[in-house]
C-alpha cells in the first residue's frame, strides 16, 4: 500500500496527515461502519471504475440495514469518488468508501451520534499477489464458522462484522496458508475472509448463494455472467466442504483478490495443483472487462472526467 495525498473526509479533500477521528468515534468502540473496497484502471478511456454503480448501491444498502442514513446522494458519492482520484494524481487505485458512526454520546444506542464518511484512495496491487493470480494460492478451512444471519447481516458489508474475517485470516496465515475457507453455520461452503468462491467439476460451475450467508460480491456477478457467456453451466447451491477436496478447479474474487486460482486445500492439491482451464478461461476474460479491453463489458466502467467537478 502507498500513502495518497489526500482524503475526502465529510465533504472536503483534507491532506492525508489531517484526516483523523476522536478516539470516542462511536465506530471504534462497537464496529457501526460499512465500508466499500472499489477498483480504477488505468483504461484506453483512461481511468475508469469498475460496477461503481453497484457499489456505491451495495454500500447504501449496508448503511440503510445498519440505520444509518448517508448524509448525500449517491451522485455526491459518485462524483467525490472521481474528485479523490483525480486530484490525488492516480491512473489506477484501490477505492475505500467508509461511513461510521462518529463521536457523539457513548453507549450502545447509535441513532444520536453523527454519521461521518470518508473516501480514501491509494496504490494496491493484487491482494494475494500477481503471482497468486497466476500459479493460485494455498488456503486452509478455517475453524472459524462465518457470522450467521440470524446474529448479524452477512450480506451488509459492515465494518463489525469483520472481526469474523480477521480471526479466520490470521489462523490462516499462522498455519502459513495464504487464505481462509469459512463454513457457513450449516458447515457448508461459505468464502474466503474478502472473497467469493467457486468449485468448478466436470466442466460445471458452482458458488454458495445468499442462504449458505455470503456476501454478495460484484466481482462474484461479474464471474457469473462471464461463465454464462462462455456457456458454462453455473449453479448456486450448497457446497459440502469434502467436494472441495475432489474438485478440479477452485477460484475465489473480489475487488482486493481479482480472480485467484486456489491450488491446494489444507495441504491437497486442487486438481493438478496449478491454475485450471476453465479459471484461466474466464480469468482471462475477466481481466479483459477490468481492464477496458472488453467491449461487451464497456457497461462495467465508469470512466473518470479528468477535471472532475467539485461534488
Ligand atoms: N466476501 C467478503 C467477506 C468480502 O469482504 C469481499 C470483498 C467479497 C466477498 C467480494 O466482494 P466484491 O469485492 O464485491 O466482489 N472484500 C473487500 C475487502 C478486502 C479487504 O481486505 O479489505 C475487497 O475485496 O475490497
Amino acid at each position: 500500500m502507498s500513502q495518497s495525498d489526500l482524503i475526502w473526509m465529510n465533504g472536503e479533500l483534507v491532506p492525508y496527515e489531517d484526516a483523523k477521528v476522536h478516539v470516542l468515534t462511536h465506530a471504534l468502540h462497537y464496529g457501526t461502519g460499512v465500508f466499500e473496497g472499489v477498483r480504477a484502471y488505468d483504461t484506453p478511456r483512461g481511468t475508469a471504475i469498475f460496477r461503481h454503480a453497484d457499489h456505491i448501491d451495495r454500500l447504501f444498502r449496508s448503511a440503510a440495514l445498519y440505520h444509518m442514513e448517508i448524509p448525500y446522494s449517491k451522485d455526491e458519492i459518485r462524483a467525490a469518488t472521481h474528485e479523490t482520484i483525480v486530484k490525488n494524481g492516480l491512473k489506477s487505485c484501490y477505492i475505500r468508501p467508509l461511513v461510521f458512526r462518529g463521536a457523539g454520546p457513548m453507549g450502545l444506542y447509535p441513532l444520536d451520534c453523527p454519521v461521518d464518511v470518508i473516501i480514501a484512495v491509494w496504490e494496491w496491487g493484487a491482494y494475494l499477489g500477481e503471482e497468486g493470480k497466476r500459479r493460485g494460492v494455498r488456503a486452509k478451512v478455517s475453524s472459524w464458522r462465518r457470522i450467521p444471519s440470524d446474529s448479524l447481516i452477512p450480506s451488509a458489508k459492515a465494518s463489525g462484522q469483520y472481526l469474523n474475517s480477521v480471526l479466520a485470516k490470521i489462523e490462516a496465515d499462522k498455519a502459513g496458508y495464504e487464505e481462509a475457507i469459512l463454513l457457513d453455520g450449516r458447515g457448508f461452503v461459505c468464502e474466503g475472509t474478502g472473497e467469493n468462491l467457486f468449485v468448478v467439476k466436470d466442466g460445471r460451475i458452482a458458488t454458495p448463494g445468499f442462504a449458505n450467508d455470503i456476501l454478495g460480491g460484484i466481482n462474484r456477478l461479474s464471474a457469473i455472467q462471464i461463465a454464462h457467456d462462455l456457456g458454462y453451466e453455473l449453479v448456486e447451491r450448497d457446497i459440502a466442504r469434502g467436494e472441495l477436496y475432489h474438485a478440479d478447479e477452485i477460484f475465489m474474487t473480489g475487488t482486493a483478490a481479482e480472480l485467484t486460482p486456489i491450488r491446494e486445500v489444507d495441504d491437497l492439491p486442487v486438481g493438478d495443483g496449478a491454475r485450471g482451464p476453465v479459471t484461466e478461461r474466464i480469468q482471462a476474460v475477466f481481466e479483459d472487462a477490468l481492464h477496458g479491453r472488453s467491449e461487451r463489458y464497456a457497461d462495467w466502467l465508469d470512466v473518470v472526467p479528468a477535471a472532475a467537478p467539485a461534488p
